[in-house]
């Protein structure tokens, strides 16, 4: 296996788990991570993913060992990486938790995760100029929708690193914790993320998600329709009561 499985209570963890290849995303790794994750997305007893590499690699990119010899018709009847749209399609709310180097894919696989939890360790980058080709897995366009255009070229043309602190000024990364309480600190997010009803925590991350996709007009009336969706939910009356009645909500999901 490429990756290990945890589950804690309402809470699935996976640690890739390649480390002879720096954690390299090959076809295989996306086939076990979507095996194991998309039976548990509709699942309401599972409210949080938490994806993470080793102390030193969260993922050095896509496997270019994998790739190398492969012709661009072959990459086109393969539609080489479009595996990866199945893991931004997950609705459970994902918390990355980087340390050490994501690059490339690496970089973009945290960037298609909800939360990004990064160690002071984290050395997030786009190299793949010096390979001689572009991001591929979505890199161009969630980096630039994330740190804007004169950042993006920047790390995207010059392949340079940039450390965790410059990635969280950026909008890159949520929080920068010390290394040594990454997981412990992913873990609480991620617990308190699966105490709330996972109707409106998924709510929340498609109205999200929307925000860079449409315009500001449109955005907000998803919102709004969604919101009001969410009054036709069991957890939207158990939370509003229970604020009422002083006392802490049961969510269900429902
Ligand atoms: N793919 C495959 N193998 C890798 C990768 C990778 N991305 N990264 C490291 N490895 C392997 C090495 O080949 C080496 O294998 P071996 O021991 O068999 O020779 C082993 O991991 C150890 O590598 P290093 O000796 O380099 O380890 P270090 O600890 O010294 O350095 C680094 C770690 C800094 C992560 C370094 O390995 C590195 O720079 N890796 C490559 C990073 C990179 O360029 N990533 C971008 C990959 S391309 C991509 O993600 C998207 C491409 C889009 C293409 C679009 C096509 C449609």
């Amino acid at each position: 296996m490429n990756i290990i499985v945890e589950r804690t209570d309402r809470v699935v963890t996976v640690r890739l788990n390649r480390p002879a290849a720096r954690n390299a995303l090959n076809t295989e790794l996306l086939t076990e991570l979507l095996a194991t994750l998309q039976p548990l997305d509709d699942d309401p007893g599972v409210g949080c993913f938490v994806i993470a590499g080793t102390d030193q690699f969260f993922a050095a990119g896509a496997d270019i060992r994998e790739m190398a010899a492969k012709s661009a018709a072959e990459l086109v009847v393969e539609d080489f990486f479009a595996g990866w749209e199945a893991f931004t399609a997950l609705r459970t709310p994902t918390v990355a938790a980087v340390a050490g180097y994501a690059l490339g894919g690496g970089c973009e696989l945290a960037m298609m995760c909800d939360v990004v939890l990064a160690a002071d360790t984290a050395r997030f980058g786009q190299p793949e100029i010096t390979l001689g080709v572009i991001p591929g897995i979505g890199g161009t366009q969630r980096l630039t929708r994330l740190v804007g255009k004169a950042k993006a070229m920047d790390l995207i043309l010059t392949g340079r690193l940039m450390d965790a602190e410059e990635a969280e000024r950026a909008g890159l990364v949520s929080r920068v914790v010390p290394a040594d309480r990454l997981l412990a600190e992913a873990g609480a997010v991620a617990r308190t993320v699966a105490g709330f009803g996972k109707v409106a925590t998924t709510a929340a991350c498609e109205a999200i998600d929307r925000a860079l996709e449409t315009s500001l007009r449109e955005g907000v009336l998803f919102e709004r329709r969604s919101f009001h969706s969410l009054f036709g939910t069991a957890d939207q009356r158990e939370g509003m009561q229970a604020f009422l009645d002083k006392r802490a909500p049961r969510f269900t999901g429902r």
